[in-house]
C-alpha cells in the first residue's frame, strides 16, 4: 500500500508505550518515577496504556499479575512472536493504576545477539564489544521492543502510537524504529548522560568545561565509546528528546550534542494526610525508634540528651563525590567545631545511608543493641514487681490509715543487683564504632577515610556523631530496624550536597514528607525549587550555591546552613516542618504529569503535522491539575514559571538562543582569553 493508501491515524485518543529497565524491576531512581507517575498516565489513557519493560523472574512474580491482553492486536503480535521462540509476561502491574505490562525475557533471545550485533552496526554504525553484559542486554530488549512495535503498527492502522523510551538501557529502539520508517513517533528522556556521570565521577572542573570536552575521546578513554553511540543515536532519533532537569538539559546539549525540547521533572505520589498534624505524630513516633537505635549504639558513652540531639541524613546510591559525600563530612567537622567553640548543649547525629560491599554487622554494633534491650527487659521485670509488691500492700489496708510503702521495700537488694549488672554490661573501653557493618574495602573506602582525616570518631566530647549505615535500611534489620520512609520521617534534616545530580529524589521525598533538606543548585531539584520559590531558605529548602562559589565557600555555606538549622527551638522546627509539606504540590505527577503530556502532544505534533490545524493549540485538558495549585498560606512561587518544563519555551524561544538560557542561576562567564584557550 502506497503512504497515501494509508488510512490516518487518529491523534486525538493515541496508543502508549513507556519503555524503560526499570518497569517492574527496581534499580534506582527511574523505578520511582515509571512506578509513582502511573496513576495520572492510566487516568489519561486508561488501557490504551501499556509498560514494557525487562522479564526478571526473580521479581516479577510479586509485581505482575499475568493476564491474557485484551487488545486483540497484541494478542496477535504476542502469539506470533512466541511462536518464534520469544518469551515474555503479559498482564498487570501491581501498584496504583494497575497498568498493563509486557516484560520481555532477554536470555530467550541470545542467540540471536551475534545477528542483532551486526545489524546494528550496518544500519547505524554502533559498535558493539563481546563481554558487555549491559549492553548485550540493552541489544536484546531493543531489538525485542522495535519487533513489538513494528508488529503492532502493522496490525493497528487506525490510532496513533506514542512510545517514550527512559534512560540509554531502552533507548536502543528508537533508532531502529527510525530506520525501519515504523509509522509510531517517539520521545525519549535521559535522566543522566553517560558521559557525564564518568566526568563528574574524576576530578574534571565538570561544569566550566563542558563545551570543550572531545566527547568520543572522553567516551573511548573510558571504554564506553559503544554505549555513548547508542545514547546519542536514540537522542538524535527521537521526534522529541528531553531530559529530567534544565541543568541536565544544559549537559545533553554538549554532550549528547542535541538541545533538548523539554524538561520533565520528576513528581511524586504525593498522599495527603486528613489532619495537618499527622506528619508530625509520625515524626515524633519514628524519631523515638531512632532514640532506641541511638541509646544502644552509643551505649557506654551515651551522656547527652536526646530532647536536644538533631538527626540530619544523607543517603543515596554511593557515589561518594558526585553525591557530595565528601563536601558533608567536611562541613559536618567545621559544624562540630563551631558547636564545640559556642558551648551548645545541641548533638547531632548524622546518619549517611548509602549501600557499600559488607561483610556483616560489626559484633560492636551489635553488641550495643543487645546490651540496652537486656537493660530495657531487665527495668520491665523490676517495675513489674515494683508493681505487684506495691498493689499488694496498698489491698492489705484496713481503715488504719496505713503509709504508704517505702522504695526499699518496693526495690529489693536483688532488683538492685540485677540492675547494677546491667549497667555495669554498659562499660565500653573503645569510642561508638562510625559504621555499623563491616567494611568489605575498609582501608580504602573513600567515606570512611574522610571521617579518619576530619577524625570525627564519636568521642564524648563531639557534639557532631556519625553513623555510616553502608546498606539500604529495613523494618527487619536488628540494627536501625525502620523501612527507609520511616527513618525520612524521623530526622530533622536530610543534606544532599550533590555534584552530580540530574534530578535528586531524595529531597523531593523529604519535602513530601515535611522534612527540611539542603540541596544545591547542581541537582535538578535545588535548581527546580530554586526556579520555583522566591526564597526557598525562609521555606526550609536550603540550596547550596556550588556553581558560582569556590568548594571552600560551598562548605562554609553548607556548615552556616547546618550550624543556624541547630539552632532553631523546637517551635521554630514544628512550623518549618509545616511549611516545608505545603510545598507538596509542587512535586505531585497531579501537576507534574501535565508535562509528559506537552512531550508526546509534540511527538503527534511532530510525526502528523497534517492532523492538527494551524491555531490547534496543545490540548492539555485530560486529567491533569493545572497550577496555581491551592496551597495554604502558600509561599511566595516566582511569577510564571509554575511549570518549569514548560515545552514552549524550550522548543521555540530556546532553539532560537544560546546555551546560557536554561533556567535556573546563570553559569560562570568565562574570560575571551579562556574561550580562547578551551578545555586544557
Ligand atoms: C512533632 C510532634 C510533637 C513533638 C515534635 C518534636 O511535631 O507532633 O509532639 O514535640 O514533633 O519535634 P523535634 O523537632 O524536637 O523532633
Ligand atoms: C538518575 O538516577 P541516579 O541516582 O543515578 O535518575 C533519577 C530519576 O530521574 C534522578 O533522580 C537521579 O538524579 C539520577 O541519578
Amino acid at each position: 500500500m502506497s503512504e497515501d493508501a494509508l488510512p490516518k491515524r487518529d491523534v486525538k485518543e493515541p496508543i502508549l508505550f513507556e519503555c524503560a529497565w526499570e518497569v517492574a524491576n527496581k534499580v534506582g531512581g527511574i523505578y520511582t518515577v515509571i512506578k509513582t507517575k502511573v496513576p495520572v498516565t492510566v487516568s489519561e489513557y486508561g488501557d490504551r496504556y501499556t509498560l514494557i519493560g525487562p522479564l526478571s523472574y526473580k521479581t516479577a512474580p510479586m509485581e505482575v499479575e499475568a493476564q491474557e491482553p485484551t487488545d486483540p492486536t497484541v494478542r496477535e503480535v504476542l502469539e506470533e512472536m512466541r511462536a518464534r521462540g520469544v518469551k515474555c509476561l503479559y498482564g498487570r502491574w501491581l501498584i496504583e493504576g494497575a497498568p498493563k505490562v509486557l516484560l520481555f525475557d532477554t536470555a530467550s533471545m541470545y542467540h540471536r545477539l551475534d545477528e542483532w550485533k551486526s545489524d546494528l552496526w550496518n544500519l547505524a554504525g554502533i559498535p558493539t564489544p563481546p563481554n558487555d553484559h549491559e549492553t548485550n542486554e540493552t541489544i536484546i530488549y531493543g531489538y525485542l521492543v522495535a519487533w513489538f512495535l513494528g508488529e503492532y503498527v502493522a496490525r493497528q492502522l487506525t490510532k496513533a502510537v506514542v512510545a517514550h523510551f527512559h534512560e540509554w538501557q531502552a533507548g536502543l529502539a528508537i533508532p531502529l524504529c527510525r530506520k525501519r520508517h515504523l509509522d509510531v513517533t517517539t520521545v525519549f528522556t535521559t535522566h543522566a548522560t553517560l558521559l557525564g556521570r564518568y566526568l563528574c565521577a574524576g576530578s574534571v572542573d565538570f561544569y566550566n568545561n563542558l563545551q570543550y570536552f572531545d566527547v568520543d575521546h572522553e567516551a573511548g578513554k573510558r571504554g564506553i565509546y559503544h554505549r555513548y553511540c547508542i545514547e546519542r543515536s536514540a537522542t538524535h532519533c527521537a521526534d522529541v528528546f528531553t531530559t529530567v532537569s534544565h541543568i541536565t538539559a544544559f549537559e545533553s546539549e554538549h554532550l549528547l550534542k542535541r538541545k533538548p525540547d523539554g524538561v520533565l521533572p520528576n513528581g511524586l505520589n504525593v498522599i495527603k494526610f486528613q489532619a495537618m498534624h499527622e506528619f508530625q505524630n509520625l515524626h515524633a513516633v519514628a524519631k523515638a525508634k531512632i532514640n532506641d537505635f541511638i541509646r544502644g549504639h552509643f551505649y557506654g558513652h551515651f551522656d547527652w540528651d536526646l530532647d536536644n540531639t538533631l538527626y540530619m541524613f544523607t543517603a543515596g546510591r554511593y557515589e561518594y563525590r558526585n553525591k557530595g559525600v565528601d563536601m558533608f563530612i567536611e562541613s559536618l567537622a567545621r559544624l562540630n567545631y563551631r558547636l564545640q567553640k559556642a558551648g551548645s548543649k545541641v548533638t547531632v547525629v548524622a546518619f549517611i545511608i548509602m549501600p557499600a560491599a559488607t561483610h556483616s554487622y560489626t559484633i560492636d554494633a551489635l553488641k550495643g543493641q543487645a546490651v540496652t534491650k537486656q537493660l530495657r527487659d531487665t527495668v520491665t521485670e523490676v517495675q513489674n514487681r515494683i508493681g505487684e509488691r506495691m498493689f499488694e500492700r496498698a489491698a492489705r489496708y484496713h481503715g488504719d490509715g496505713g503509709e504508704m510503702p517505702s522504695m526499699d521495700d518496693l526495690l529489693t537488694d536483688e532488683d538492685r543487683i540485677l540492675l547494677k549488672r546491667r549497667i555495669f554490661a554498659l562499660k565500653r573501653n573503645s569510642l561508638p564504632p562510625v559504621t555499623t557493618h563491616n567494611m568489605a574495602d575498609d582501608s580504602t573506602d573513600p567515606i570512611l577515610n574522610q571521617i579518619r582525616r576530619v577524625k570525627l570518631f564519636n568521642h564524648n566530647t563531639d557534639r557532631v556523631k556519625i553513623v555510616f549505615h553502608p546498606d539500604f535500611l529495613n523494618a527487619n534489620n536488628p540494627i536501625l530496624g525502620l523501612d527507609y520512609e520511616e527513618f525520612v520521617r524521623g530526622c530533622h534534616l536530610g543534606v544532599f550536597p550533590s555534584y552530580y545530580e540530574p534530578w535528586g529524589y531524595t529531597p523531593a521525598e523529604c519535602t513530601v514528607m515535611g522534612v527540611p533538606s539542603i540541596t544545591t543548585n547542581l541537582s535538578g531539584f535545588g535548581s527546580f525549587m530554586q526556579d520555583l520559590i522566591d526564597r526557598p531558605d525562609d521555606e526550609g529548602c536550603y540550596i547550596v550555591d556550588r556553581r558560582m562559589k569556590s568548594i571552600e565557600d560551598s562548605v562554609d555555606q553548607l556548615t552556616d546552613y547546618m550550624f543556624k538549622f541547630s539552632q532553631k527551638t523546637r517551635r521554630q522546627r514544628i512550623n518549618q516542618r509545616n511549611r516545608v509539606e505545603r510545598l507538596s504540590p509542587l512535586l505531585d505527577w497531579k501537576n507534574l504529569g501535565i508535562e509528559y503530556s506537552k512531550a508526546r502532544q509534540l511527538a503527534l505534533r511532530r510525526a502528523y503535522p497534517d492532523a492538527f490545524d494551524e491555531e490547534d493549540d496543545f490540548d492539555f485538558s485530560s486529567g491533569v491539575e493545572r497550577p496555581p495549585f491551592s496551597v495554604p498560606g502558600s509561599p511566595r512561587y516566582r511569577n510564571g514559571a509554575a511549570t518549569p518544563g514548560d515545552m514552549g519555551t524550550l522548543t521555540e524561544e530556546m532553539q532560537r538562543l544560546g546555551t546560557n538560557d536554561y533556567r535556573g542561576v546563570q553559569w560562570p562567564g568565562l574570560t575571551q582569553e579562556e574561550e580562547d584557550e578551551g578545555y586544557p
